[in-house]
């Protein structure tokens, strides 16, 4: 029985003060749900956050970082920072990095590797463009996409691993695939899985959705059977909004 995952995905958003007073409103209503909480922040924020959400059973996440230990990368942010700030989650393969800063199924394999390898629980996020959906070429890049993030991952790395179907037309543009589409995806991924890693493992893996999920049809989401939960960008960015996709 997987438990199912609500993660915000704050992206570029929240000085400290905003961050702390938003994980300060969501802490005690999501301390009365079961439901897995993860707040992936900006790198500047996660030490604030961290505190704020002292004691709760909120989860720390980061939305990115660099598959080396050390060196000189400037500007980057290796596995170990993040886990002086007390994270357990990172994004990796978001669409946005790979679009804007030329991410590349390799480089989201390395990062993958080298998170399970830190202990750290990667959110791999696959999706297609509405041009490869237009060509009916959705199944086909997201088995390639996710079979390529975990080549050289075995079965025994593989089981903290959460995966995002995010299909890229659907974010942050108000769209969402219906519901039942996107399961449909969703469930075609955990096949890629089981054919891989075999049906035990492939079951305990979390797969959310992701794209334009708000409150209004968070509930419609979160019911579909292979479903487990939504990585949540811009309503997760008002603790009232936010509260209502935790409790769908
Ligand atoms: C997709 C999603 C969060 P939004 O990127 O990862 O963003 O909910 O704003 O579409």
């Amino acid at each position: 029985m997987r438990i199912p995952i609500i993660a915000g995905n704050w992206k570029m958003h929240n000085t400290i003060d905003e961050a702390v007073a938003l994980a300060k409103a969501l802490k005690d209503e999501v301390a009365k749900t079961d439901v897995k909480v993860v707040l992936c922040c900006p790198f500047t924020v996660l030490g604030e956050v961290k505190k704020a959400i002292e004691g709760s059973n909120i989860a720390l996440g980061a939305q990115n970082m660099h598959w080396e230990d050390a060196g000189a990368y400037t500007g980057e942010i290796s596995a170990d920072m993040l886990k002086d700030h007390g994270v357990d989650y990172v994004i990796i393969g978001h669409s946005e990095r790979r679009q804007y800063f030329n991410e590349t199924d390799e480089t989201v394999n390395k990062k993958v590797k080298k998170a399970l390898a830190k202990d750290l629980i990667p959110i791999l996020c696959v999706g297609e463009t509405l041009e490869e959906r237009e060509s009916e070429k959705t199944y086909e890049i997201v088995k390639s996409q996710t079979l390529k993030a975990l080549e050289n991952i075995e079965k025994g790395e593989v089981e903290k691993l959460v995966v995002a179907y995010e299909p890229i037309w659907a974010i942050g543009t108000g769209k969402t695939a219906s519901p039942e589409d996107a399961n449909a995806v969703i469930a075609y991924i955990r096949e890629v899985l089981k054919e891989k890693y075999g049906e035990e493992t492939s079951e305990i893996i979390p797969i959310q959705y992701g794209g334009s999920v708000k409150a209004a049809n968070a509930t419609e989401i979160m019911n579909q059977e292979d479903i487990d939960g939504a990585l949540v960008g811009g309503a997760s960015l008002k603790a009232e909004e936010f509260l209502a996709i935790v409790n769908f």
